[in-house]
C-alpha cells in the first residue's frame, strides 16, 4: 500500500494574525482558510498537506530538517524571515525535494527592505502577489514539479 506524498506547508511569523489586521494588504481570509485551499488543491493531485505555523525561526528550521526523507516537497511563506533568515535558506538548501516560496503580497512591489528574498535562491518557484489564490497555485506548482 502506498500513501500520498506529503507536502509540508510552512507559515512564518505573524501569519497567524491573518484576517484580523491589514486586510488591505493581506485580505480578509484567515490562515485556516488558506490551509483549506491548499488541502483542496493537494487532494486533487493525490497529495496531502501537513501545515505548521510558527513565530520562531528555530521551530521552522527543525520542521524543515524533520521533512528530509519524509516529505516530498515544501511550500513556505516565511513571513518577514523571507528577507533576512539565512538559516532558513541553509535548512531549505539541505532539503532533497522541491521548495516553493509563497507570498500573499508581492514583496518586490513594496518597501525596499522586502525586495531581498533569502529563500528565492533555493526555491524552484516563487508565487507572489496572488493573494489567497497563491495557495492553490503553489500546490499546482508542487504537483508539476513532482510529476514524473
Ligand atoms: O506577502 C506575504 O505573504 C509576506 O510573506 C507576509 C509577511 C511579510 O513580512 C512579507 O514581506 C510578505 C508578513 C506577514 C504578517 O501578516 C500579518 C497579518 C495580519 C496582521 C499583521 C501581519
Amino acid at each position: 500500500m502506498s500513501s500520498a506524498p506529503i507536502v509540508l506547508l510552512l507559515s512564518g511569523p505573524n501569519l497567524n494574525l491573518l484576517g484580523e489586521r491589514e486586510p488591505d494588504v493581506y485580505g480578509t481570509a484567515t490562515l485556516a482558510d488558506h490551509v483549506a485551499t491548499a488541502e483542496a488543491a493537494a487532494t486533487g493531485h493525490g497529495l496531502v498537506v501537513e501545515h505548521l505555523q510558527s513565530n520562531h525561526e528555530g521551530v521552522l528550521i527543525d520542521a524543515i530538517h524533520a521533512a528530509r526523507g519524509r516529505c516530498a516537497a515544501i511550500v513556505v511563506n516565511p513571513g518577514a524571515f523571507t528577507h533576512y533568515a539565512w538559516a532558513i535558506h541553509d535548512a531549505l538548501a539541505a532539503f532533497d525535494g522541491p521548495v516553493v516560496e509563497l507570498h500573499l503580497s508581492d514583496p518586490k512591489q513594496r518597501e525596499p527592505w522586502r525586495h531581498l528574498s533569502v529563500v528565492e535562491p533555493v526555491a524552484a518557484r516563487t508565487i507572489a502577489g496572488h493573494g489567497g489564490d497563491g495557495y492553490r497555485l503553489a500546490l499546482e506548482a508542487v504537483a508539476e514539479l513532482l510529476a514524473p
